[in-house]
């Protein structure tokens, strides 16, 4: 056994010499490909909807038709245009600026019919290198998207559990979003590719979408009955990493494993904000809303504006029911903050928007990317807009009853650098086995993620929003030494006798609904959830939670769950 723990577990378990054995997997995340241009910062301003990102217009009464196809776009003045793959609502993409340009403006409450029709080439370009090991027909492109946080149907929900071979050229997946409330209330959504074993690629490559949702409160336009900026004020900022090949395509190194492809993380060394390269955003002297959401494939994010005051006002699941002030905002891929910020009295003053390393024990092995964008702030405003951060919002704190079980679901990370490295929730792949989650409808359960690796891992669970319940500290060498398998801990096994604490609260940042959530290594992470079908859907229906390290969920950290009668 002890030949299969990693020098990533001893640098976790703190063996001697572990951080010189650390070093060599760190320079091979820096060393591979080629080199990124130096490119100056903060030529281009920021696309925003309208004005560079397209807000998508109907092609009939609540209904959307998308063809995923590939466009070529210009990211910053010295790169040549970047090709990339991209959401067309019909209109062409004349209005997309950026590698994220499209936004899809939904009422809460309204459906809507959405296709997806697949008009991209039938295999993969050479800037995208695909594992074959890992996807289901090899280097055919095949497509499947999921709406990051939607109630939906399983049949709906572009989901690997039902439609492993995702869609080919020229087929269509057609879906049904109900934004029934109180599982879909105003909030920031996204939808993004799922490809089994690709996903990581598509959403490099491009497949990647705002989805904002509105209600009768959170409107949009400024005023608003919650008092909160509007229009021109409500800034969506999707974060991504990236890198650059000289010829502007983007880079994706593969593995110098000999026999792989797949490598562990992608990590970028130029920040790209609404699909630009490290923009600037020029703002008014007053309130603004930020709506952040981490689109990285794999970076954990650690996001403070110097001077600027921030309160949070809600995160995946929507708003909450007050405002909480925060210093920064620790956003791993696939979180989303919805912030806002007070640029009064720093009039004419240039900000940046910093990024540093996430405070323990949030543990991420990439390498540092400092600057996220600028912001400058001018010295006038055209429209006041409300002057005080309301004492109370129209959304809701996370409270649900006692769950009527507790399931234990583990992280394992298996022969790191060699070439049949992968990883895996409860020792099984993920089509490995019958179904193991099996929530009966209706019913209310916790489910406890148990990490065994060096790495914070965020969890996400489709269909459902879930409350953090809180993260307890537990030896977990001693918890796997106890119950080790052929590929790691099997699901079903309670830590808590290996407790090495009391069970830590979530962050006052975890208040509300949640749809992903950071599991710290050095702790399980319990989180509880209330297992609703959408109206009109008979059980069983069947999803999938999986870790949103895109890398890790295409090898294989994701497994199917089921609803049940
Ligand atoms: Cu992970």
């Amino acid at each position: 056994m002890a030949a299969r723990i990693s020098r990533r577990r001893l640098l976790q378990y703190g063996a001697a010499g572990g951080a010189a054995l650390f070093l060599p997997w760190q320079s091979r995340v820096a060393s591979a490909g080629a080199a990124s241009l130096p490119l100056p910062k903060f030529l281009e301003a920021v696309p925003l909807p309208g004005a560079g990102i397209v807000v998508a217009t109907p092609s009939g009464t609540n209904r959307y038709s998308f063809t995923q196809r590939q466009i070529a776009r210009q990211l910053h003045p010295y790169l040549p245009p970047t090709p990339l793959w991209a959401y067309d609502d019909g209109s062409g993409l004349a209005g997309q600026a950026g590698s994220f340009g499209m936004a899809v403006v939904a009422q809460s409450g309204t459906p809507l019919s959405v296709s997806f029709t697949n008009n991209l080439a039938g295999s993969y370009p050479g800037w995208i290198p695909v594992d074959t090991r890992l996807t289901p027909l090899g280097n055919q492109v095949r497509l499947m998207t999921h709406l990051h946080g939607g109630f939906v149907a399983a049949d709906s929900d572009g989901n690997p559990a039902i439609t492993p071979n995702g869609f080919g050229p020229g087929e269509t997946q057609s879906v049904f979003y109900g934004n029934e409330q109180p599982q879909m209330p105003a909030s920031l959504l996204w939808f993004h590719d799922h490809g089994l074993g690709a996903t990581r690629l598509n959403v490099f490559a491009g497949l990647a979408a705002a989805y904002i949702l509105r209600d009768q409160y959170d409107t949009g336009t400024e005023p608003n009955p919650i008092g909160i900026p509007g229009g021109a004020y409500e800034i969506p900022l999707v974060i991504q990493d990236r890198r650059f090949n000289r010829d502007g395509t983007f880079l994706y190194p593969a593995s110098d494993i000999a026999g792989a492809t797949w490598i562990g993380e992608y990590f970028g060394d130029v920040m790209l904000v609404n699909g630009k390269v490290w923009p600037f955003l020029d703002v008014e002297p007053r309130l603004y809303r930020f709506r952040i959401l981490n689109g990285c494939n794999a970076r954990i994010l650690n996001l403070d504006l110097g001077g600027a005051s921030l309160w949070q006002i809600g995160a995946e699941g929507g708003m909450w029911d007050k405002p909480v002030p925060v210093k920064r905002l620790v956003l791993a891929p696939a979180e989303r903050a919805d912030v806002l910020v007070d640029f009064r009295g720093l009039a004419g003053q240039t900000l940046i928007l910093n990024n540093t390393r996430p405070p323990a024990p949030v543990s991420t092995p990439a390498p540092a990317l400092p600057v996220v964008m600028q912001i400058r702030v001018g010295t006038t405003v055209s429209q006041p807009g409300p002057t005080t951060i309301p004492g109370s919002l129209s959304g809701r704190a996370a409270n649900l009853p006692a769950p009527a079980r507790t399931r234990y679901i583990t992280l394992n990370e298996i022969d790191t650098d060699e070439p049949t490295w992968f990883l895996n929730l409860n020792g099984v792949h993920f089509d490995e086995g019958p179904v193991t989650e099996t929530p009966r409808a209706g019913t209310v359960e916790d489910w406890v993620y148990i990490n065994l690796t060096a790495d914070t891992h965020p969890m996400h669970t489709h269909l459902v929003t879930f409350q953090v319940v809180g993260r307890t500290p537990f030896d977990a060498q001693a918890y796997e030494e106890a119950n080790e398998g052929p590929h790691g801990v099997p699901g079903g096994i309670d830590p808590t006798p290996f407790a090495t604490g009391p069970m830590q609260p979530p962050a006052p940042e975890e208040r509300g609904f949640k749809d992903t959530v950071k599991a710290n290594p050095g702790y399980f992470t319990t989180i509880r959830a209330k297992f609703d079908l959408p109206s009109g859907v008979k059980a069983p229906q069947t999803y999938v939670h999986h870790c949103h390290i895109v890398e890790h969920e295409d090898n294989d950290m994701m497994r199917p769950f089921t609803v049940t009668r």
